[in-house]
């Protein structure tokens, strides 16, 4: 691969102690794909990797008592720092999974979508001791509930992040003038073959092949984001 191509694909490393969730998630379709064109590379890194002693303990129980087990910080901090060890600039951004961070949406993704690369942190159990936040440069939720661990939500950010970086929606417009790319415009309402499906039609003016009346329509029927 030219220099110039690997300098523009974004690397996602992932710190996880179930890397194996994201093996299918991350080979197919549009992730795959982009990975194939040389647009992207993820990396995942094995907390266990990093675990203390004998046993590669990486939690332990809570200090005050209580139920759970909470991420000790020593694995984490080093895991992070082996990312950024492999890291392409000096300032790589670390991104912990949490459903107490600032929430995860398009405009979130815009920006870092922008970047050359980042490090997302998936935490497990009850959570991770919190001087693990002085590490990382922020925390992003996917929504307020609560997920046994982070790599389903670092799932979300890969896959919403990844289809923005340019060339990766293949072929089409791109996610110019798609949903999302202005802030709370959705696309239009889609149809394809068959024309009558259970008695539903697909409406008349997208067969009629006049362009300037399908665009019109478009236009009108597009869905709006929920506030
Ligand atoms: N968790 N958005 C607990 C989440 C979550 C979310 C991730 C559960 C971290 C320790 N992360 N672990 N919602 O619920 O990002």
């Amino acid at each position: 691969m030219s220099p110039a191509r690997d300098q523009n694909k974004m690397k996602i490393q992932i710190i996880s102690l179930f890397p194996q969730m994201f093996e299918k998630v991350l080979n197919a379709s549009m992730l795959w794909k982009a990975q194939k064109a040389g647009l992207v590379e993820y990396k995942l890194i094995n907390l266990r990797d990093f675990g203390l002693g004998p046993r590669k303990q990486v939690d332990d129980a809570p200090y005050g008592g209580g139920d759970g087990m909470v991420l000790r910080p020593e694995p984490l901090v080093a895991a992070i720092e082996a990312a950024k060890l492999k890291a392409k600039s000096q300032k790589p951004k670390v991104v912990l999974m949490s459903p107490s961070g600032v929430m995860f949406d398009q405009a979130k993704a815009r920006e870092l979508a922008k970047l050359d690369e980042m490090i997302l942190v998936c935490g497990r159990y009850e959570g991770y001791d919190e001087r693990v936040s002085e590490f990382v440069d922020e925390q992003v939720s996917i929504g307020n509930y609560v997920l046994t661990g982070g790599e389903l939500p670092a799932m979300v950010v890969i896959d919403a992040v990844t289809r923005l970086i340019p060339g990766v929606l293949g072929g089409e417009t791109s996610a110019l003038n798609e949903s999302f790319s202005q802030p709370s415009v959705l696309e239009h309402p889609h149809y394809t073959r068959p024309e009558e499906f259970r008695g539903l039609k697909v409406p008349e003016v997208l067969l009629s092949g006049d362009h300037a009346k399908i665009s019109n329509w478009r236009r009108q029927n597009q869905k709006r984001l929920q506030k």
